[in-house]
């Protein structure tokens, strides 16, 4: 009955792990970079990165500490990823809806050069983030 108990207590400390590790990825992905926002408004972008397709990680954005300019504070924020396509038209690789917290695209499986712009503020003009990390 002991060791049935012991076992079970590892089971819930597992999981425990597990649910930390879908909010924020805990391994190292292929590549990531830590920023803020500064009163961003749709249609503002982020910085480039290069995705070189070498693992099957999901690209994932992160926001901690957001504001918004609205009466109703910040309640989420649109987020599309694109690939940066030169000479042609960027391709959108999915649009999410971050609420401050952790969002992902999947794996895009597409080596690349990367970015992801606002599409949407859900109160108010403009929004601010203390931390942003972007994995992928
Ligand atoms: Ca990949």
């Amino acid at each position: 009955m002991k060791i049935g108990l012991k076992a079970w207590a590892g089971a819930m400390a597992g999981a425990a792990l597990l649910g930390t590790v879908s909010v924020v990825p805990a391994h190292a992905a292929e590549g990531q970079f830590e920023s803020y926002i500064n009163s961003w408004r749709a249609g503002n972008e982020s910085r480039r990165w290069w995705d070189n397709n070498d693992t099957w990680d999901y690209t994932g954005i992160y926001f901690q500490g957001c504001e918004a300019d609205g009466g109703d504070g910040f309640n989420f924020a649109g987020l599309r990823l694109w690939k940066d396509v030169s000479g042609a038209p960027d391709r959108s690789k999915g649009t999410r809806t971050n609420y401050c917290g952790w969002v992902d695209y999947g794996d895009p499986d597409d080596a690349g050069t990367y970015y992801f712009a606002l599409t949407d503020v859900s109160s108010g003009t403009f929004i601010s983030v203390d931390y942003v990390k972007v994995a992928w």
